[in-house]
């Protein structure tokens, strides 16, 4: 009897093992199988935080068109579908994932300082990109590429002083302003509206007359505008300063639903930033007064980054790219044609 449970027990433990091999095998198989794949290919995890406008489709192309296999590159994109938690957990599977490289474009400023150390930790290089982070330590992440939202914003609030200025009598213009804001905590948000809200400070005749996110998409945007003109009389309104493109797009529908004539010729201004083709061409129109460029086609910065970490060099903290801005005398309709975006 003794025996007979040894034996099963030996037998029983004997399959075991057999199994723990044969599946540890299978586990290398598989591992083995992605390292061949990837070999010799610089592995980078690319973090967008969705893709609500065509502003971000651009950069999501320019990313995918600099990084490619032929360059000696493999990008694993991932989209947080607008929402921080997503875009980190996919910063953890990258870092599960043991990529070589992180490019982050975060959804907001705050709230990256875990993820940051976790990728710090596992010796990841993190590449902040479009918008900013505000983290501890900056040296949680190697370097900044992007823009520069504050001078983006002030060149709107210039335009803005130059064409409200005080009459011979020194009278101040009214200065009434719908401001439809982007995403709540995005770096792009926050250097735009704080120099609307600068400029507000300096000119005791501007004044916010109606303010909501529209959170930088345009449907979101064309209720804020529906709601301001429940709340104002469209008369009472001078400016509409849309912190990006799809925004501008969205209000203008909204006026257009409700027969309100804008731009060159009406009371009504539109100030719009990113300088998509669609915001352009009705830049050209005289439907929007000002499109302040942000710039999308940035694949080429992180490449050069990339490139120079790869070579052992040090990579500068914070790269700005070119930004511009247009008015209808800027453009012609070739000009817009040969944008990328
Ligand atoms: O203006 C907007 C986008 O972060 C600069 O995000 C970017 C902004 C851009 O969706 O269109």
């Amino acid at each position: 009897m003794y025996n007979v449970k040894k034996l099963l027990s030996l037998i029983l433990m004997l399959s075991i093992t057999i199994l723990i091999v044969a599946c540890n095998n299978t586990t290398e198989m598989i591992d083995d199988q992605s390292y061949d794949d990837d070999n010799n290919l610089i592995v980078v995890g690319f973090s967008q935080p969705g893709a609500e406008s065509a502003w971000r489709v651009a950069l999501t192309d320019s990313v995918k068109e600099a990084f490619t296999e032929e360059k000696g590159y493999k990008l694993i994109y991932k989209d947080g579908q607008s929402k921080q938690d997503n875009q980190i957990r996919d910063i953890r599977t990258f870092i599960q994932q043991g990529v070589d490289y992180i490019i982050l474009s975060p959804i907001v400023e705050t709230g990256w300082d875990t993820v940051l150390e976790e990728a710090k930790e596992a010796d990841i290089p993190v590449i902040i990109c479009d918008r900013d982070v505000m983290v501890s330590n900056e040296a949680l992440y190697t370097a900044f590429v992007g823009s520069n939202f504050a001078a983006e914003g002030k060149k709107a609030i210039t335009y803005m002083e130059n064409k409200y200025k005080p009459d011979a009598e020194g009278n101040l213009p009214r200065v009434n302003i719908v401001h439809i804001q982007g995403t709540m905590g995005s770096s792009a948000q926050i250097g735009r509206s704080k120099a609307l809200e600068k400029g507000l400070e300096e000119h005791e005749n501007w004044k916010v007359v109606a303010e909501g996110s529209g959170d930088f998409t345009k449907a979101k945007a064309k209720e804020i505008m529906k709601n301001a003109l429940q709340q104002v009389h469209s008369s009472e309104i001078d400016v509409i300063y849309c912190e990006n493109d799809e925004e501008a797009l969205g209000a203008i529908a909204a006026l257009d639903e409700a027969g309100i004539p804008h731009g060159d010729g009406t009371g009504i201004t539109i100030i719009s930033f990113d300088a998509t083709t669609s915001a352009l061409k009705l830049c050209m129109e005289g439907k929007i007064s000002l499109v302040v460029e942000c710039n999308p086609l940035q694949g080429n910065y992180l490449y050069n980054m990339i490139s120079l970490l790869e070579e052992g060099e040090a990579a500068p903290k914070l790269t700005y790219v070119d930004e511009g801005q247009f008015t209808k005398d800027d453009l012609t309709e070739e000009f817009i044609d040969e944008r990328k975006y």
